[in-house]
């Protein structure tokens, strides 16, 4: 609204310290646990202090410990958005609190809320791209012929929505590339595996799996193997993240390949706040550059993985 871009974001003095906020999802997988250590890491570099809370994957929950920080007058808040929508509220809140938001790893819908209105930037990966480049590698691998099942991430996080476009708009190209199943997962391991073991039953035909995270490819590799599979060679399995298990499993020969998704988000994070308060323009997006990994290079990533 004019009035909104009339009052633009919320001011942030510079400081030699901050309290700073970091409300996190959940920490019920390898990547939300190395986002938290990298922004605990640098907080105590920086000699800052972080509120920390942890949503325990409901969005929720999410929204009042963001009320709680605003309550507790941090300077800033650093917040993963588990879902598009409901945390959109909750960052319009901050901002008319007078308490500048930096997004991390996870968006809002933006026709609710905008950045450089209501949110200072939004830093992570860029979800649709890591969906096209696993899409990519498994037409390459599968010579354009797969029957896929795909296992989606959070219902209504940007990630899930993202990587599931990013994929779908690749295949489209190659009809050959047929997706017969499709259900949330919830990024966690043992439901990546109850979902598989479903749809496995519905499609005994399945040739390929395409998993929104490496938690949910590992959960399916378990399902293939209780049936009698042979991940890697009767059915080709492509993930996104790029956690240790994951590529201990490409050196396996079970997982294919998976994108990376940079989860050390907290020297970037602090850095962006910090350059916000000396009234640099920030960017809209801040992108980090996502590697890829596959059986050429598992072996040489495993030491910096998490
Ligand atoms: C992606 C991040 C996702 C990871 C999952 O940026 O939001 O959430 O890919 C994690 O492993 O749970």
């Amino acid at each position: 609204s004019v009035f909104a871009l009339a009052q633009g974001l919320p001011k942030l003095a510079v400081k030699k310290t901050y309290k700073v906020g970091f409300a996190q999802t959940e920490s019920n997988n390898p990547w939300r646990l190395a986002q938290t250590k990298s922004m605990q890491d640098e907080a105590k570099k920086l000699g800052w202090q972080l509120v920390y809370t942890d949503a325990a994957g409901s969005a929720a929950k999410q929204v009042s410990d963001v009320d709680s920080m605003i309550a507790q007058r941090v300077d800033a808040i650093f917040l993963a958005p588990r879902e598009e929508k409901p945390l959109a509220a909750a960052v319009k809140k901050a901002r008319a609190a007078g308490i500048p938001v930096i997004l991390l790893d996870r968006n809002v819908d933006q026709s609710l809320a905008k950045p450089g209105v209501d949110y200072v930037t939004f830093i992570g990966s860029d979800f649709v791209k890591e969906g096209q480049r696993a899409a990519e590698w498994l037409t390459k691998k599968m010579n354009g012929k797969a029957t896929i099942i795909e296992l989606q991430g959070t219902t209504g996080s940007s990630p899930a929505n993202d990587r599931k476009a990013g994929f779908a708009n690749y295949i489209k190209k190659y009809p050959g590339m047929k997706i017969v199943a499709s259900q949330t997962g919830d990024f966690a391991r043992d439901k990546g595996r109850q979902v598989m073991e479903t749809l496995l039953q519905a499609h005994p035909d399945v040739t390929a799996v395409y998993a929104h995270n490496d938690e949910m490819a590992l959960g399916a590799i378990a399902a293939l193997e209780a049936a009698g599979k042979k991940p890697g060679k009767d059915v080709i399995l492509v993930s996104i993240d790029g956690e240790k298990d994951a590529l201990q499993a490409i050196i396996d020969g079970k997982l294919g390949a998976t994108v990376e998704c940079n989860p050390r988000f907290g020297p970037k994070a602090f850095e962006t706040l910090q350059r916000y308060a000396r009234g640099e323009k920030i960017p809209a997006k801040i992108i980090n550059p996502d590697r890829f990994f596959d059986a050429s290079n598992a072996k040489a990533s495993l030491s910096t993985s998490y």
